[in-house]
C-alpha cells in the first residue's frame, strides 16, 4: 500500500496530482480543510490536505511498469492518516452521543423542575424556612432521585428523615421552671396548665412566681390561678425579691416563674429580663414560641432569645394554624429540646407532652400523603 498527502487548492488540482503520481488504481481517503500560515494571521490562505493510496506505484515509462516498496515516507504517512481518522471518528461520537442526550436531558431537567416547583409551593405553604427548602433540594440530588419519584412521598421521606435525625423533645424533671417569650405567645395560660396538672393530679406543691409588673392586669391573670388552685403566688419587682421570693418557696416541689412578655427586638428588656433570672440558681427556662408566628421572625425569635439561655422549647397555639414549617424550622436554627405543645386554651386539658410522633403527624398532616 502507498499512501500520500498533497495540499491543494481544490479537488480538481489534487485529483490531476494523484492520477500523475499514484496512477489511475489510486483512491482518495480523506481530505480536510487546512489554513496555510500567513505573516500574523494575515494573507492566509485556505488550502486542501488530501490524502490518497494505491495498491501498487504504476509509473508509466518507457512502458515499464515498475513496482516499489513501502518506504519509510509512506509508512508516517499511513500512521498519521489513521490516528486522523481515528480522531474524527471519536469526534463525530460525542457529537452524535450529544445530540441524542441533549434533548432528554431538558426534557428531564424540566419535568423536575416543575414537579420540584409544586413541592415548594407545598414547603412554602407549610412555612418552611428556605433553609429546609434548600435541603430537600440536596437531599433529592444526593440520593439522584428521578423525575417521576419527585413527588409527595419523596417530600414525607424527607421530612420523616429529618424529623427523625433533628428534633428533639425532653421533658426535665427539674424544681425550677421560668418561663420566656414574646408578648402573648401564652406563657402565663401555659404555667397555668403545668400549674393544675401537677397539682391537682400529681398532687405536688407548687408555688408561683411572676416578674412581670410591667403588664396592666398580668399579676391577676396569674393570681387567679393560684387562687383557684389554692397555691402560693409571689410577685416581685427587684433582684432582693426575687431572692425572698425563692426562700418563702423552699418547701416547694415546683416553681413556676412567670415573665414579662418581650420582643425579641428589644434587646435591653431583654438584658434586664436575663438579671433577675440571673438570681434563681437552678432552673430550666423554657422558651416559649407560637405557632402561627411567620417562619422568619419565629427564627428571629428562637435566635435572639438564646441571651435567655434557654435550654427548652414550649411550642403554642398548635391549634390556630394549619402550617407547622416552624416545628423544624425551629431545629435547623437551635439544639434545645422542645418539652410540652400547647393546642388550645383550656386549663389544663390543652396541653400536651412533646413526642417525635406527635409533632410529625402535626407537621404533616393527616392529608398530604
Ligand atoms: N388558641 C390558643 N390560644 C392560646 C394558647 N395558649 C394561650 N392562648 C391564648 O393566648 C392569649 C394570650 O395568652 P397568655 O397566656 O396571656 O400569653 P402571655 O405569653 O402570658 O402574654 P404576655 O404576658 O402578655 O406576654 C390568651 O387569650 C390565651 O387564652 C393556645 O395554645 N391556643
Ligand atoms: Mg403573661
Amino acid at each position: 500500500m502507498i499512501i500520500r498527502n498533497y495540499l491543494v487548492n481544490d479537488m480538481y488540482e489534487a485529483m490531476m496530482k494523484i492520477k500523475q503520481d499514484l496512477g489511475n488504481n489510486a483512491v482518495i481517503v480523506s481530505k480536510r480543510n487546512v489554513r496555510q500560515k500567513g505573516f500574523f494571521g494575515f494573507f492566509r490562505r485556505r488550502l486542501i490536505e488530501v490524502t490518497a493510496a494505491t495498491e501498487s506505484l504504476e509509473i508509466q515509462g518507457k512502458g515499464i511498469r515498475k513496482r516499489t516498496d513501502e518506504s519509510e515516507e509512506t509508512k508516517i504517512a499511513a500512521e498519521k492518516m489513521t490516528q486522523g481518522i481515528r480522531d474524527e471518528v471519536r469526534e463525530l461520537r460525542e457529537i452524535v452521543k450529544g445530540l441524542a442526550e441533549k434533548p432528554e436531558r431538558e426534557v428531564r431537567q424540566k419535568q423536575v423542575t416543575d414537579a420540584n416547583k409544586d413541592l415548594h409551593d407545598m414547603l412554602i405553604e407549610m412555612d418552611f424556612n428556605k433553609k429546609v427548602i434548600d435541603d430537600f433540594d440536596t437531599y433529592c440530588s444526593v440520593k439522584k432521585i428521578d423525575r417521576e419519584d419527585v413527588n409527595r412521598i419523596v417530600l414525607y421521606e424527607f421530612l420523616k428523615d429529618r424529623f427523625n435525625e433533628k428534633v428533639k423533645v425532653d421533658l426535665p424533671r427539674g424544681r425550677t421552671m421560668v418561663f420566656v417569650g414574646p408578648t402573648g405567645v401564652g406563657k402565663t395560660t401555659t404555667i397555668a396548665k403545668i400549674a393544675s396538672s401537677e397539682s391537682l393530679i400529681h398532687q405536688k406543691k407548687v408555688g408561683l412566681i411572676t416578674i412581670d409588673t410591667y403588664r396592666i392586669g398580668a399579676v391577676e391573670q396569674l393570681r387567679i390561678y393560684a387562687n383557684i388552685l389554692d397555691i402560693p403566688i409571689e410577685v416581685v419587682a427587684n433582684h432582693e425579691e426575687m431572692r425572698r421570693a425563692m426562700e418563702r418557696l423552699d418547701d416547694c416541689d415546683l416553681i413556676l416563674v412567670d415573665t414579662t412578655g418581650r420582643s425579641h427586638k428589644n434587646e435591653r428588656q431583654l438584658d434586664e429580663m436575663k438579671k433577675y433570672l440571673d438570681d434563681i440558681e437552678e432552673k430550666n427556662v423554657y422558651c416559649v414560641a407560637s405557632m402561627t408566628t411567620k417562619n422568619s421572625d419565629f427564627i428571629r425569635i428562637v435566635k435572639s432569645y438564646e441571651c435567655m439561655d434557654y435550654d427548652h422549647f414550649i411550642f403554642t397555639k398548635m391549634d390556630e394554624t394549619q402550617s407547622y414549617g416552624n416545628i423544624l424550622n425551629a431545629f435547623y436554627f437551635s439544639e434545645k429540646p422542645v418539652s410540652y405543645i400547647s393546642v388550645g386554651q383550656v386549663v389544663p386539658d390543652d396541653m400536651k407532652i412533646a413526642t417525635k410522633e406527635l409533632l410529625f403527624k402535626y407537621a404533616w398532616g393527616e392529608s398530604k400523603i
